[in-house]
């Protein structure tokens, strides 16, 4: 009896053990799936959250982008449709004192200066103007159909020739001296200055250009009228 006894025990205790364990394993197992399902289910509805909101983000990032670039565009347009795309124009290079190097459609040689279109495009300069003067920004007008090609140059002679029938002459010239040059806008665009270009004193037939074309600090270069600048 005692034996048997032990044996009952022996059993409870197994299966007292038992379920212990197993209550363990189920509190330790629904601990585990809770804890997985909970994280995965924690991080990915943040994750389901934060991917939505990043997609709408790049979205909403998309949509002004582009916008953007379309505002661009159709400043651009807008620009090359009133003739003001001239901030794309640049005065490019000029000699104030041109005694041998080239000479006008009319054998004299005389002061010039070089436009540069950076643009594309080809831009109409009907209407702009070419002064020497702050005070006088309407100093010389660009005549009618006068249009400098896409990425193109444009020779102005400066010698007050406004009466010959071949090339554009503008009513002043430059001094050797040193003085200012300006691109004006037209009269609908409140003749803003659109470059402005100041020199000091030049060397007989020197030239004074951007390097590079368009964009570069003026400086003496190859005289190149009508033609990419070049470094001396
Ligand atoms: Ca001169
Ligand atoms: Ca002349
Ligand atoms: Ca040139």
């Amino acid at each position: 009896m005692l034996k048997f006894q032990i044996f009952l025990v022996a059993i409870l205790m197994s299966c007292v053990a038992f379920m212990s364990c197993e209550r363990a394993g189920q509190m330790a197992a629904p601990m585990v799936p809770e804890a997985d399902t909970a994280e995965p289910g924690n991080t990915g509805q943040p994750d389901d959250m934060v991917v939505p909101e990043d997609v709408v983000e790049s979205d909403d990032m998309g949509m002004p982008e582009d916008m953007t670039e379309s505002t661009d565009i159709v400043d651009m347009t807008d620009m090359d449709d009133t003739s003001a795309a001239a901030p794309s124009v640049v005065i490019n290079e000029l000699m104030a004192d041109n005694d041998t190097i080239v000479a006008d459609p009319q054998g004299d040689y005389d002061d010039w200066l070089e436009l540069y279109n950076l643009s594309d495009t080809a831009v109409m300069l009907t209407g702009m103007y070419l002064s020497d003067k702050e005070d006088e920004l309407t100093q010389w007008e660009f005549p009618e159909n006068t249009q400098i090609s896409a990425n193109g140059y444009l020779v102005v002679w400066l010698d007050d020739d406004v009466d010959a029938a071949e090339g554009l002459h503008a009513n002043f010239k430059l001094s050797k001296d040193g003085e200012t040059v300006i691109l004006v806008g037209t009269d609908a665009h409140g003749n803003r200055v659109l470059d402005r270009v100041t020199f000091e004193a030049q060397e007989t037939d020197t030239a004074y250009g951007r390097l590079p074309d368009g964009t570069g600090n003026f400086q003496v270069v190859q005289a190149t009228p009508g033609a990419p600048n070049m470094a001396q």
